[in-house]
């Protein structure tokens, strides 16, 4: 059983009576233990919209991991070496695992796993717009597993402190992995960076190409940003868009200037309160991108269904009754 306060837009399952049985007390009790610092677990009760924000937000963060798997794992094949391919093979598999945490976050709110997939798969729920693009060249493969890891990590331990239990112990054992992944990016981000001219070429081509998608990773500016200001209040997010863009470029933008690389922005600077200033990213494109018009959502969504349907019959022998398996012998 779940917690009270269940509304949710699929064909379910509760009588509405049951889903409205939300009262005053009840929420300023919840909202009481929250500002606490007390975490909610599955079994508690929880204002309906609480459950609808964050099954949205953990059932997004989720889609975004095992999307987040596509564009590097393109690269397996080709990765520069036997020591980088072992690397990505295993940094790959670790993004499809944070995938499996937090779709059993998501699922302790009562969304079944099976219809946040139809919900991917249909375009209904979204997954991070960084995902959307491609990667050129290996030097793309670098900027993913240092800057966009990084990004991922200032989110997440930010994040992890939050109020809702399972997502917060999914956040923790994930930020481990990615500060690992995190590691193997700056390692290649940096041979890339003080290697040949060539190398350097590449790496700089390829932060011109991800520096828009980066910018716009941390979602819009606070001033529009549609959700924030409750998802605060209930402490799921534990600093506005706008704080870890800042928090972000404080900590990656001088690791990237020090290599004598450049940033398509010249607008960027650290001004005298200690705020990073910089250009506006075309806010226009995000929406676009986030909205299914990305130049690789078809692609993904693609790979993603083949997935599913040529995996339909693994999934279905690994459910059956155990009685009912049978092994050949040999
Ligand atoms: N992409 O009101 P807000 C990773 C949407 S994991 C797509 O500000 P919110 C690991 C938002 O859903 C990366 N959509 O939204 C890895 C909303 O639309 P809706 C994912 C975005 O939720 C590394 C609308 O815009 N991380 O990278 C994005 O309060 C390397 C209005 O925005 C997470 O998901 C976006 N970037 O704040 C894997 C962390 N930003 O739903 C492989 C959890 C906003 O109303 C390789 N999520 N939107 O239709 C969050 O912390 C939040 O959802 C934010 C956005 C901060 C992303």
């Amino acid at each position: 059983m779940y917690g009270g306060g269940y509304i949710y837009d699929e064909p379910n399952k509760r009588p509405l009576a049951e889903q409205l049985a939300e009262d005053p007390d009840k929420l300023a009790a919840f909202e009481a233990r929250i500002a606490k610092g007390e975490k909610i677990e599955p079994g508690d009760w929880m204002p309906s919209e609480y459950r609808r924000q964050l099954i949205r937000l953990i059932e997004q963060h989720a889609h975004s991991e095992i999307i987040g798997a596509l564009p590097e794992g393109t690269w397996i094949t080709r990765a520069p070496g036997f020591k980088r391919k072992l690397a990505l093979i295993a940094k790959v598999q670790d993004e499809i695992g944070h995938g499996q945490l937090l779709y059993n976050a998501a699922e302790t709110l009562g969304k079944s796993r099976e219809a946040m997939i139809n919900d991917l798969l249909s375009g209904k729920s979204k997954y991070s717009n960084v995902f959307n693009y491609p990667a050129e060249t290996w030097a793309d493969v670098a900027v993913i597993g240092f800057l966009i890891d990084a990004a991922a990590i200032v989110n997440q331990v930010a994040n992890a402190k939050g109020s809702y239990g399972p997502y917060c112990r999914a956040l923790e054992r994930i930020c481990y992995e990615e500060s690992f992944h995190l590691k193997q990016g700056h390692d290649a981000f940096i041979e890339l960076a003080t290697g040949t001219p060539a190398q350097k070429t590449m790496v700089q081509e390829a932060l011109n190409r991800w520096w828009q998608p980066i910018m716009h990773f941390f979602g819009p500016p606070d001033k529009t940003s549609s959700h924030s200001e409750k998802l605060m209040q209930w402490k799921v997010k534990m600093a506005s868009n706008d704080d870890m863009r800042n928090q972000f470029l404080d900590m990656y933008v001088p690791k990237i200037w020090e290599l004598g690389l450049s940033l398509p922005d010249p607008l960027l600077r650290k001004n005298e309160a200690g705020k990073w200033e910089y250009t506006d990213p075309d806010w226009d494109e995000f929406f676009r991108v986030i909205n299914g018009e990305g130049p690789c959502n078809e692609e993904r969504l693609r790979v993603r269904k083949w997935a599913e349907e040529n995996g339909r019959w693994v999934r279905k022998a690994l459910m059956q009754p155990s009685d009912k398996k049978s092994f050949p012998v040999a």
